[in-house]
């Protein structure tokens, strides 16, 4: 198709959406503000560049050994700049400590500064990502045993609070410098693989060592604190203390943002069922949108009815703007910036769908008791053109219309990823 063509489709799919009463200028137009945070972590595998010869702990795994994954920052920053050029809209970058860059020097994770993401300052600005933050409490000795901030060991606790704290300062500098409030997650991989004795105390101490961490006031428009939640995790299966409803109500007493993760509910339980629910008691959510296969797998977000029930929530319930969206997965099975622009595509085509929906002549079937319409209507939705309103956006952020993405990523894989061995 050619960009006539791709406008001419346009055109005619307008009027389809405009017989129903939509708008789909103002759809686009809407779709342009969603900034999406890419996680960093996609690009490596979750590996980081401290180099301590540490694995992958905390009870997530990657898994796949698709050649040419980044092995330095540089590399790392590099591949980033492709899907950002493959992915319609301005984006955020999402960062894990474990990215810092110490030149070469060991520092402990507690005594993390903003100084060692310097370089990702830099190209954030040059680049016009805004950043968030997430501590990285795996992949480390002190973390071995399973726990960190709901440790018995003081020491262990400490270590971990202190790491936490760097880690807001340092989301602090990112809001800062970058002019847009940094969202510091705070996720941890504390639990038993088999039957606890006492679940009480290490949700007490995890309590006690949250209020240490944020007992520091930051201004909101430089750091917002948020914390994840999950259900199990390998080697967690049996109990994981910070779950889902200890954060729901550590946020709520504490007033910062709820994470809710795709993968870290029951596999039949969505996400999008509890938005409207939380969003009445929190003021601002972070998502993690993730695939889990059968478990919190971590797989490349698709055009699911997953994705689209959650995108349709935050479209209909008016959330856009105290929702902050995140991807989070981890697939080394494929390439990996083809992963990152996959997966960022169908969540933002998730959300144009449900932009495009005439939300009141639904909402006035519905309360007129309607639900023979509503369903006609519903199914009759999914067969509007919505893809020829996808490329032509596509064509309008100046990004590759459909499949075409495909080739700037085989030829940088020919051209670049090959030489990484
Ligand atoms: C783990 C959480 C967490 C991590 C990242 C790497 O289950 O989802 O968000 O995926 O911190
Ligand atoms: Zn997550």
């Amino acid at each position: 198709m050619n960009d006539q063509q791709i406008q001419q489709a346009y055109q005619i799919a307008k009027e389809r959406y405009a017989e129903l009463g939509v708008d789909t200028d103002k759809a686009l137009d809407a779709l342009a503000q969603i900034p999406l945070s890419l996680h960093c972590w996609q690009g490596d595998d979750v590996t980081g560049f401290e180099n301590a010869g540490e694995e992958l702990g905390g009870g997530i795994a990657a898994t796949g050994n698709y050649p040419g994954k980044a092995r330095t920052a540089d590399e790392l920053r590099h591949d980033l700049d492709l899907a950002y050029r493959l992915i319609p809209g301005r984006h955020r970058l999402n960062l894990h400590a474990l990215y810092a860059e110490t030149g070469g020097k060991r520092v402990e994770r507690n005594e993390l500064r903003p100084e060692h993401f310097a370089a990702w300052i830099d190209w954030a600005k040059q680049n016009d990502h805004a950043l968030d933050f997430n501590p990285t409490l795996f992949s480390h000795p002190k973390a071995a045993s399973g726990f960190t901030l709901a440790s018995y060991d003081k020491g262990i606790r400490k270590f971990w609070i202190e790491h936490c704290i760097a880690c807001r300062k340092i989301g602090e500098a990112f809001g800062r410098e970058l002019g847009s409030a940094c969202v510091t997650n705070i996720w941890i991989p504390d639990g038993l693989k088999d039957t606890p004795a006492n679940r009480r105390t290490p949700r007490e101490l995890l309590r006690q060592s949250l209020d240490t961490i944020l007992a520091e006031k930051i201004d909101p428009a430089y750091n917002l604190d948020a914390v994840e939640g999950k259900l199990f995790g390998l080697g967690s299966e049996s109990y994981v203390v910070g779950s889902h409803e200890f954060y729901l109500g550590y946020a709520i007493a504490n007033r910062v943002l709820l994470t809710l993760d795709t993968g870290h509910f029951h596999p039949t339980e969505t996400i999008a069922d509890k938005i409207s629910a939380v969003m009445l008691y929190v003021n601002e959510l972070l998502l993690h949108v993730s695939r889990g296969v059968r478990w919190d797998s971590d797989h490349v977000v698709t055009f699911s009815d997953d994705s689209q029930l959650i995108a349709q929530e935050l479209v209909r319930g008016g959330y856009l703007e105290r929702v902050h969206i995140g991807l989070d997965y981890f697939d080394a099975s494929i390439n990996r910036i083809a992963a990152w622009v996959i997966g960022a595509r169908n969540t933002l085509r998730a959300l144009l769908f449900a932009l495009l929906e005439p939300i009141e002549q639904l909402r006035v079937l519905e309360i007129g008791g309607d639900y023979t319409a509503r369903l006609a209507l519903l199914e009759e939705l999914k067969g509007l053109p919505s893809g020829a309103m996808w490329d032509f956006y596509c064509l309008r952020q100046g990004v590759p219309v459909g499949f075409a993405f495909m080739d700037l990523i085989k030829e940088y894989e020919e051209r670049e990823l090959a030489k990484r061995g």
